[in-house]
Protein backbone atom coordinates (compact mmCIF):
# COMPACT_ATOMS: atom_id res chain seq x y z
CA UNK A 1 0.00 0.00 0.00
CA UNK A 2 2.90 2.46 0.95
CA UNK A 3 3.72 2.32 -3.03
CA UNK A 4 0.39 2.94 -4.45
CA UNK A 5 0.51 4.16 -7.71
CA UNK A 6 -2.51 6.43 -7.62
CA UNK A 7 -5.47 7.76 -5.53
CA UNK A 8 -7.69 5.26 -7.07
CA UNK A 9 -5.78 2.01 -5.73
CA UNK A 10 -5.79 3.32 -2.08
CA UNK A 11 -9.38 3.76 -3.08
CA UNK A 12 -9.97 0.58 -3.26
CA UNK A 13 -8.30 -0.38 -0.45
CA UNK A 14 -10.36 1.41 1.53
CA UNK A 15 -13.56 0.00 -0.06
CA UNK A 16 -12.92 -3.68 -0.02
CA UNK A 17 -11.62 -2.86 3.84
CA UNK A 18 -13.74 -0.20 5.25
CA UNK A 19 -16.40 0.28 2.49
CA UNK A 20 -20.64 -0.69 3.26
CA UNK A 21 -19.86 -4.18 2.89
CA UNK A 22 -16.34 -3.80 3.46
CA UNK A 23 -14.32 -7.00 5.00
CA UNK A 24 -13.90 -5.17 8.26
CA UNK A 25 -17.56 -3.68 8.34
CA UNK A 26 -18.75 -7.10 7.53
CA UNK A 27 -16.65 -8.78 10.99
CA UNK A 28 -18.23 -5.29 12.80
CA UNK A 29 -21.78 -6.20 11.92
CA UNK A 30 -21.36 -10.03 13.24
CA UNK A 31 -20.57 -8.72 16.40
CA UNK A 32 -23.85 -9.28 16.96
CA UNK A 33 -24.00 -12.88 16.82
CA UNK A 34 -21.37 -13.11 19.49
CA UNK A 35 -22.18 -14.40 23.78
CA UNK A 36 -22.62 -10.53 24.62
CA UNK A 37 -19.53 -11.15 27.42
CA UNK A 38 -17.58 -11.26 24.38
CA UNK A 39 -18.57 -8.04 22.43
CA UNK A 40 -16.65 -5.40 23.99
CA UNK A 41 -13.49 -7.12 23.64
CA UNK A 42 -13.86 -7.92 19.82
CA UNK A 43 -15.18 -4.31 18.89
CA UNK A 44 -12.11 -2.97 20.62
CA UNK A 45 -10.09 -5.75 18.33
CA UNK A 46 -11.91 -3.93 15.80
CA UNK A 47 -11.74 -0.42 15.97
CA UNK A 48 -8.13 -0.70 16.76
CA UNK A 49 -7.76 -2.36 13.29
CA UNK A 50 -9.85 0.28 11.62
CA UNK A 51 -7.56 2.69 13.18
CA UNK A 52 -4.37 1.18 11.95
CA UNK A 53 -5.95 0.63 8.86
CA UNK A 54 -6.99 4.59 8.40
CA UNK A 55 -3.29 5.80 9.40
CA UNK A 56 -2.18 3.57 7.13
CA UNK A 57 -4.15 4.72 4.20
CA UNK A 58 -3.12 8.60 5.29
CA UNK A 59 0.31 7.41 5.61
CA UNK A 60 0.32 6.07 1.94
CA UNK A 61 -1.91 9.08 0.30
CA UNK A 62 1.00 11.27 1.68
CA UNK A 63 3.36 9.64 0.58
CA UNK A 64 1.72 9.24 -2.78
CA UNK A 65 1.38 13.19 -3.45
CA UNK A 66 5.19 13.57 -2.33
CA UNK A 67 5.96 11.31 -5.31
CA UNK A 68 4.04 12.95 -7.58
CA UNK A 69 5.35 16.28 -6.69
CA UNK A 70 9.00 15.12 -7.25
CA UNK A 71 8.05 13.83 -10.35
CA UNK A 72 6.01 16.61 -11.98
CA UNK A 73 8.90 19.50 -10.46
CA UNK A 74 11.23 16.59 -12.57
CA UNK A 75 9.68 16.08 -15.77
CA UNK A 76 8.62 19.65 -15.86
CA UNK A 77 11.24 21.94 -15.11
CA UNK A 78 14.77 21.49 -16.08
CA UNK A 79 17.06 23.85 -14.07
CA UNK A 80 19.62 23.16 -15.96
CA UNK A 81 18.85 23.81 -19.59
CA UNK A 82 19.81 27.33 -21.55
CA UNK A 83 17.43 30.22 -20.75
CA UNK A 84 15.79 32.13 -23.89
CA UNK A 85 17.91 35.30 -24.79
CA UNK A 86 15.75 38.27 -23.61
CA UNK A 87 15.19 40.94 -26.15
CA UNK A 88 17.47 43.81 -24.89
CA UNK A 89 16.76 46.60 -27.36
CA UNK A 90 19.18 48.81 -29.34
CA UNK A 91 20.28 52.40 -30.42
CA UNK A 92 18.22 53.26 -32.69
CA UNK A 93 20.16 53.88 -36.35
CA UNK A 94 19.63 57.75 -35.89
CA UNK A 95 21.37 58.03 -32.46
CA UNK A 96 23.92 55.49 -33.70
CA UNK A 97 25.01 57.71 -36.73
CA UNK A 98 24.66 60.99 -34.39
CA UNK A 99 27.04 59.07 -31.59
CA UNK A 100 29.24 57.74 -34.02
CA UNK A 101 30.34 61.10 -35.69
CA UNK A 102 30.35 63.22 -32.65
CA UNK A 103 32.89 60.42 -31.19
CA UNK A 104 34.77 60.70 -34.35
CA UNK A 105 35.10 64.55 -33.41
CA UNK A 106 35.10 64.43 -29.69
CA UNK A 107 38.50 61.96 -29.75
CA UNK A 108 39.61 64.68 -32.21
CA UNK A 109 39.31 67.28 -29.46
CA UNK A 110 35.99 69.31 -30.70
CA UNK A 111 33.34 70.23 -28.80
CA UNK A 112 29.83 68.96 -28.74
CA UNK A 113 27.19 71.39 -28.75
CA UNK A 114 23.38 71.55 -27.80
CA UNK A 115 21.16 73.88 -28.50
CA UNK A 116 17.44 75.14 -28.55
CA UNK A 117 15.59 74.59 -31.59
CA UNK A 118 12.94 77.29 -31.30
CA UNK A 119 15.38 79.99 -33.01
CA UNK A 120 15.34 83.28 -33.65
CA UNK A 121 14.65 84.46 -37.25
CA UNK A 122 18.19 86.79 -36.81
CA UNK A 123 20.14 83.33 -35.68
CA UNK A 124 18.70 81.09 -38.29
CA UNK A 125 19.03 83.52 -41.10
CA UNK A 126 19.96 87.40 -40.77
CA UNK A 127 23.52 86.06 -38.94
CA UNK A 128 24.15 83.10 -41.59
CA UNK A 129 24.25 86.12 -44.37
CA UNK A 130 20.89 84.64 -45.86
CA UNK A 131 19.24 87.56 -47.45
CA UNK A 132 15.67 88.66 -46.61
CA UNK A 133 14.21 87.39 -49.94
CA UNK A 134 15.31 84.40 -49.57
CA UNK A 135 12.64 81.42 -49.89
CA UNK A 136 13.57 79.77 -47.23
CA UNK A 137 12.69 82.27 -45.17
CA UNK A 138 9.07 82.58 -46.45
CA UNK A 139 6.46 80.96 -44.04
CA UNK A 140 5.90 78.50 -46.59
CA UNK A 141 9.16 76.63 -46.35
CA UNK A 142 9.72 77.02 -42.68
CA UNK A 143 7.93 76.59 -39.63
CA UNK A 144 6.97 80.07 -38.04
CA UNK A 145 5.83 80.38 -34.20
CA UNK A 146 5.38 83.81 -34.19
CA UNK A 147 6.83 87.02 -36.42
CA UNK A 148 10.65 86.17 -35.67
CA UNK A 149 10.69 83.30 -34.13
CA UNK A 150 10.82 79.52 -35.70
CA UNK A 151 11.80 75.90 -35.72
CA UNK A 152 15.76 76.13 -36.85
CA UNK A 153 16.14 75.03 -40.03
CA UNK A 154 19.33 74.15 -39.30
CA UNK A 155 21.73 73.37 -36.84
CA UNK A 156 24.00 76.35 -37.46
CA UNK A 157 22.46 78.67 -35.40
CA UNK A 158 23.90 77.51 -32.54
CA UNK A 159 27.31 77.98 -34.25
CA UNK A 160 26.89 81.34 -34.56
CA UNK A 161 25.52 81.68 -31.07
CA UNK A 162 29.06 79.73 -30.17
CA UNK A 163 31.13 81.91 -32.08
CA UNK A 164 29.58 84.93 -30.33
CA UNK A 165 30.48 83.52 -26.96
CA UNK A 166 34.04 81.95 -27.68
CA UNK A 167 36.84 84.16 -29.36
CA UNK A 168 38.57 82.01 -31.93
CA UNK A 169 40.16 79.27 -32.09
CA UNK A 170 36.52 77.36 -32.11
CA UNK A 171 36.07 73.52 -32.48
CA UNK A 172 32.32 72.30 -32.26
CA UNK A 173 30.09 69.97 -33.70
CA UNK A 174 26.20 70.68 -33.41
CA UNK A 175 24.16 67.65 -33.84
CA UNK A 176 20.30 67.66 -33.24
CA UNK A 177 16.97 68.29 -34.60
CA UNK A 178 16.08 70.67 -37.69
CA UNK A 179 12.53 71.76 -38.88
CA UNK A 180 11.48 72.06 -42.91
CA UNK A 181 7.88 72.30 -44.60
CA UNK A 182 8.67 69.70 -46.44
CA UNK A 183 5.88 67.08 -47.41
CA UNK A 184 6.78 63.50 -46.39
CA UNK A 185 7.66 61.42 -49.11
CA UNK A 186 10.84 58.76 -49.13
CA UNK A 187 13.36 61.12 -49.25
CA UNK A 188 11.87 63.81 -47.15
CA UNK A 189 10.62 64.27 -43.40
CA UNK A 190 9.57 67.69 -41.66
CA UNK A 191 11.49 66.51 -38.94
CA UNK A 192 15.09 65.80 -39.41
CA UNK A 193 18.83 65.15 -37.57
CA UNK A 194 21.48 67.00 -39.03
CA UNK A 195 25.25 67.26 -37.87
CA UNK A 196 27.08 70.07 -38.58
CA UNK A 197 30.94 70.95 -37.97
CA UNK A 198 32.92 74.04 -37.44
CA UNK A 199 36.55 74.75 -37.46
CA UNK A 200 37.75 78.65 -37.00
CA UNK A 201 41.53 79.33 -36.53
CA UNK A 202 44.57 81.38 -38.16
CA UNK A 203 45.20 79.33 -41.61
CA UNK A 204 42.41 77.26 -41.73
CA UNK A 205 41.38 75.99 -45.36
CA UNK A 206 39.32 73.98 -47.58
CA UNK A 207 42.64 71.25 -47.68
CA UNK A 208 42.07 70.86 -43.71
CA UNK A 209 38.13 69.80 -44.29
CA UNK A 210 38.56 67.80 -46.53
CA UNK A 211 40.76 65.57 -44.77
CA UNK A 212 38.25 65.42 -41.60
CA UNK A 213 35.70 64.89 -43.64
CA UNK A 214 37.90 62.05 -45.30
CA UNK A 215 37.98 61.28 -41.82
CA UNK A 216 34.62 61.00 -40.53
CA UNK A 217 33.33 58.80 -43.62
CA UNK A 218 35.54 56.33 -42.95
CA UNK A 219 34.65 56.36 -39.42
CA UNK A 220 30.91 55.81 -40.24
CA UNK A 221 31.70 53.40 -43.88
CA UNK A 222 34.55 51.53 -43.65
CA UNK A 223 38.23 52.47 -44.37
CA UNK A 224 37.80 53.08 -48.46
CA UNK A 225 35.89 56.33 -48.53
CA UNK A 226 37.22 58.82 -50.25
CA UNK A 227 35.65 62.70 -50.48
CA UNK A 228 34.75 64.76 -53.15
CA UNK A 229 33.83 68.20 -53.70
CA UNK A 230 31.21 69.55 -56.04
CA UNK A 231 30.79 73.68 -56.80
CA UNK A 232 28.01 74.95 -55.24
CA UNK A 233 26.51 78.08 -53.23
CA UNK A 234 25.00 78.37 -49.44
CA UNK A 235 24.59 82.36 -48.18
CA UNK A 236 26.79 81.33 -45.12
CA UNK A 237 30.08 79.94 -47.13
CA UNK A 238 32.35 80.93 -49.72
CA UNK A 239 33.26 78.89 -51.59
CA UNK A 240 31.20 76.35 -51.07
CA UNK A 241 30.54 72.96 -52.19
CA UNK A 242 28.18 69.89 -51.98
CA UNK A 243 30.06 66.75 -50.41
CA UNK A 244 30.30 63.45 -51.57
CA UNK A 245 32.09 60.03 -50.62
CA UNK A 246 32.06 56.98 -52.20
CA UNK A 247 28.86 54.50 -52.43
CA UNK A 248 29.16 52.10 -49.68
CA UNK A 249 26.90 50.33 -51.33
CA UNK A 250 29.38 49.37 -54.15
CA UNK A 251 32.21 50.81 -53.07
CA UNK A 252 32.76 52.99 -56.03
CA UNK A 253 31.81 50.68 -59.01
CA UNK A 254 28.28 51.68 -59.53
CA UNK A 255 24.81 50.09 -57.93
CA UNK A 256 21.10 50.97 -56.92
CA UNK A 257 22.08 52.81 -54.16
CA UNK A 258 24.14 55.60 -55.69
CA UNK A 259 22.43 55.13 -59.59
CA UNK A 260 25.49 54.14 -60.64
CA UNK A 261 27.58 56.79 -60.14
CA UNK A 262 29.68 55.32 -57.53
CA UNK A 263 29.32 58.59 -55.51
CA UNK A 264 26.36 59.18 -52.53
CA UNK A 265 25.59 62.84 -51.95
CA UNK A 266 25.88 63.41 -48.11
CA UNK A 267 26.24 67.28 -47.13
CA UNK A 268 27.22 70.57 -47.72
CA UNK A 269 30.50 72.31 -47.10
CA UNK A 270 32.61 75.05 -47.32
CA UNK A 271 34.87 78.22 -46.12
CA UNK A 272 32.63 80.28 -43.75
CA UNK A 273 31.15 83.82 -44.75
CA UNK A 274 33.33 86.48 -43.88
CA UNK A 275 29.98 88.23 -43.41
CA UNK A 276 29.14 85.60 -41.25
CA UNK A 277 32.64 85.94 -39.09
CA UNK A 278 31.86 89.26 -38.35
CA UNK A 279 28.56 88.92 -37.43
CA UNK A 280 29.71 86.77 -34.70
CA UNK A 281 32.35 88.61 -33.52
CA UNK A 282 35.19 87.26 -35.46
CA UNK A 283 38.07 89.36 -37.66
CA UNK A 284 37.95 87.49 -41.04
CA UNK A 285 41.64 88.73 -41.89
CA UNK A 286 43.07 86.99 -38.41
CA UNK A 287 40.83 84.05 -38.88
CA UNK A 288 39.11 81.21 -41.28
CA UNK A 289 37.20 78.57 -40.84
CA UNK A 290 35.69 75.52 -42.72
CA UNK A 291 31.81 74.53 -42.10
CA UNK A 292 30.13 71.84 -42.61
CA UNK A 293 26.43 70.04 -42.69
CA UNK A 294 25.51 66.62 -43.24
CA UNK A 295 21.94 64.34 -43.06
CA UNK A 296 21.65 62.16 -40.07
CA UNK A 297 19.27 59.89 -41.90
CA UNK A 298 20.80 59.89 -44.78
CA UNK A 299 23.68 58.07 -43.59
CA UNK A 300 21.53 55.54 -41.26
CA UNK A 301 19.64 54.69 -44.54
CA UNK A 302 22.87 54.20 -46.34
CA UNK A 303 24.59 51.77 -43.09
CA UNK A 304 20.74 49.91 -43.04
CA UNK A 305 20.47 49.67 -46.73
CA UNK A 306 16.91 51.54 -46.46
CA UNK A 307 15.96 53.55 -49.50
CA UNK A 308 12.51 55.44 -47.73
CA UNK A 309 13.37 57.70 -44.51
CA UNK A 310 10.32 56.62 -43.24
CA UNK A 311 11.38 53.23 -42.65
CA UNK A 312 13.77 54.89 -39.70
CA UNK A 313 10.80 56.86 -38.29
CA UNK A 314 8.00 53.56 -37.95
CA UNK A 315 10.25 51.66 -35.95
CA UNK A 316 10.00 48.16 -36.67
CA UNK A 317 12.03 46.49 -33.89
CA UNK A 318 13.02 43.75 -37.16
CA UNK A 319 14.38 46.94 -38.59
CA UNK A 320 16.04 47.97 -35.63
CA UNK A 321 17.93 44.90 -34.79
CA UNK A 322 19.10 44.86 -38.05
CA UNK A 323 22.66 46.31 -37.51
CA UNK A 324 24.38 47.83 -40.00
C1 LIG B 1 25.96 73.30 -44.43
C2 LIG B 1 26.71 73.55 -45.57
C3 LIG B 1 27.70 74.51 -45.53
C4 LIG B 1 27.38 75.76 -42.04
C5 LIG B 1 27.89 77.02 -41.94
C6 LIG B 1 27.86 77.33 -40.62
C7 LIG B 1 28.31 78.58 -39.95
F1 LIG B 1 27.55 78.81 -38.90
F2 LIG B 1 29.54 78.47 -39.55
F3 LIG B 1 28.21 79.57 -40.81
N1 LIG B 1 27.36 76.28 -39.96
N2 LIG B 1 27.08 75.30 -40.84
C8 LIG B 1 27.18 74.97 -43.26
C9 LIG B 1 27.93 75.22 -44.36
C10 LIG B 1 26.19 74.02 -43.29
O1 LIG B 1 24.95 72.37 -44.37
C11 LIG B 1 24.53 71.75 -45.54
Amino acid sequence: MADARDDASLENVRVRFLGRSGEITNVRRSIGTLPPPERPEAGKTINAAVADLEASLADAARALASRELERALQTTIDVTFPGGTPNTGSLHPIRRAMEDACGYFERRGFAVVLGNEIETEYYNFDALNIPADHPAREGLDSFYLAPGSLLRTHTSPMQVRTMREHPAPVAIVVPGKAYRRDAIDARHSPMFHQIEGLLVAPGIHLGHLKGVLEGLFRELFGPRQAVRFRPSFFPFTEPSAEVDTTCPGCGGGGCRTCGGSGWIEIGGSGMVHPNVLRESGYDPAQVTGWAFGVGIERIAMVRQDVDDIRVLFENDPRVLARLA
